[in-house]
């Protein structure tokens, strides 16, 4: 009886909810929406199944304490898993992707963190590991990593993305396959201001090149600015060691920028007054346009978001209330905005933003919907603290040309068909 009580308690607050979401978006898609309440499909009525059955792991004691010592997701999890993409047929230079409809939160586990390695991940010995800052310096020095824990700490979240996320391949199926080189976390580490205050700058100093300790060497110029600006010297990340695939024992991390530049496995900075012009920033990671100049030295990740509940692969079960989720960020800053249009992109409806709404950080969103049944195209657009409107795929493409995939940061529309299955709309 007294379960009974709750779940109708439960029930009649859940409606509550619901009847709250629809007065909310009066005005709104969902005024003009279609059905009912009772289109949602309730929870199931308590009756036959009260008292509740006991089910079969509750009759016995469960897996001893400690049968992980790092610990693993359920086994019924086990399909939430990075993708992974080859480029070489020995997955030496390729990516993985992170499967953003399938988390929640501002944060990516770190075993879902994406991958993006151009020599594989290098098994390096931290206590072996050393980083070198030489150049226009008024003393070179040679850290281990434990030299550089000895430094204040700072502990910031900001999301990486690389600047090849997605390319021009607009078909993704899934939203990790729409954008999943996009990841957040909380990072750890030494303030590169506090370093290069360490050794201390000669007038003239302009550039750092980074250089990492893998077999693809990847080396990239810094901006000096950027540098003392918010870079960090990372060494742990959402609280534990750095992983291998993230740079362990120690990654530069240039928030807001591209990818590319948060060099992993670092091991040298070389202050210099000239970029480097090295093969990652001439041959690649610069952005062919229409007139056939390219742009060089494009850092900014601009403002992007995309919905990623419901996505591709996923399907609704019935019509009627559907919570819009998603997940907005922006390399110049805080995410100010992020509309969500449920039509084909003819109206536009504010989202609600969760909290915090942090700098160069991934942000939550969230719009309440109501499904009517029939087919709809559903997106969202972001909008950053600069007033930057993230673009349409053809507004973009007509400044930005197909001569180049990089930093495409356009829309991503979802198709919902009358059964439910929701599919990129681009297909
Ligand atoms: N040393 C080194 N640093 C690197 C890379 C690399 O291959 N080697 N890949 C870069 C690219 S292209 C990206 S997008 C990010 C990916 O970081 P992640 O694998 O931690 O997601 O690291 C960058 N730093
Ligand atoms: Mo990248």
């Amino acid at each position: 009886m007294g379960c009974r009580v709750i779940l109708e308690a439960h029930v009649r607050s859940r409606r509550k909810f619901l009847e709250n979401a629809v007065a909310l978006g009066a005005g709104t898609a969902l005024s003009s929406a279609q059905g009912t309440l009772a289109q949602v499909a309730p929870p199931q009525p308590a009756g036959a199944d009260v008292p509740l059955a006991v089910p079969p792991w509750s009759r016995k004691p469960g897996a001893p304490t400690g049968s992980h010592p790092y610990g693993a997701p359920s086994s019924f999890e086990k399909n939430v898993v990075r993708s992974v993409r080859p480029t070489d047929k020995q997955y030496i230079s390729s990516s993985s992707r992170t499967p953003l409809q399938d988390l929640d939160g501002i944060l990516t586990p770190n075993g879902l963190f994406y991958e993006r390695h151009h020599g594989g991940v290098p098994d390096i010995d931290p206590a072996r590991h050393r980083l070198l800052v030489h150049g226009l310096v008024a003393k070179e020095l040679l850290f281990t990593v434990d030299d550089l824990r000895r430094f204040p700490s700072v502990s910031r979240i900001h999301f990486l993305e690389c600047s090849g996320n997605p390319g021009y391949d607009v078909h993704g199926k899934t939203a990790a396959e729409a954008n999943g080189l996009l990841s957040c976390a909380e990072w750890t580490g030494v303030a590169l201001k506090t370093v290069l205050e360490e050794v201390g700058l000669q007038p003239g100093a302009r550039w750092a090149v980074a250089e990492g300790a893998d077999a693809s060497g990847m080396t990239r110029s810094v901006p000096i600015e950027k540098c003392l600006e918010d870079a960090l010297l990372v060494y742990s990340q959402n609280g534990e060691r750095l992983r291998p695939e993230q740079g362990y024992p120690l990654r530069l991390l240039l928030p807001g920028f591209e990818g590319n530049m948060s060099v992993k496995w670092l091991r040298r900075l070389h202050i210099t007054d000239t970029p480097a012009f090295s093969r990652e920033e001439t041959a690649k990671y610069t952005d062919s346009m229409p007139d056939g100049t390219a742009r060089q030295f494009t850092f900014y990740m601009e403002a992007k978001s995309i919905i990623t509940a419901p996505s591709g692969g996923q399907r609704l079960n019935a019509p009627g209330f559907v919570e819009i989720r998603g997940i907005a960020w922006s390399g110049r800053g805080k995410v100010a905005r992020v509309e969500v249009s449920v039509d084909g992109g003819d109206n536009w409806h504010d989202a609600a933003l969760q909290d915090p709404v942090l700098t160069r950080a991934v942000t939550r969103f969230r719009f309440p919907w109501r499904w009517d049944g029939g087919p709809a195209v559903i997106q969202s657009r972001a909008t950053d603290e600069t007033g930057y409107v993230q673009p349409t795929l053809e507004a973009l493409l007509a400044v930005r040309g197909v001569n180049s995939g990089y930093h495409n940061n356009a829309i991503t529309p979802w198709r919902i068909a009358s059964n439910g299955e929701v599919s990129n709309a681009r297909l």
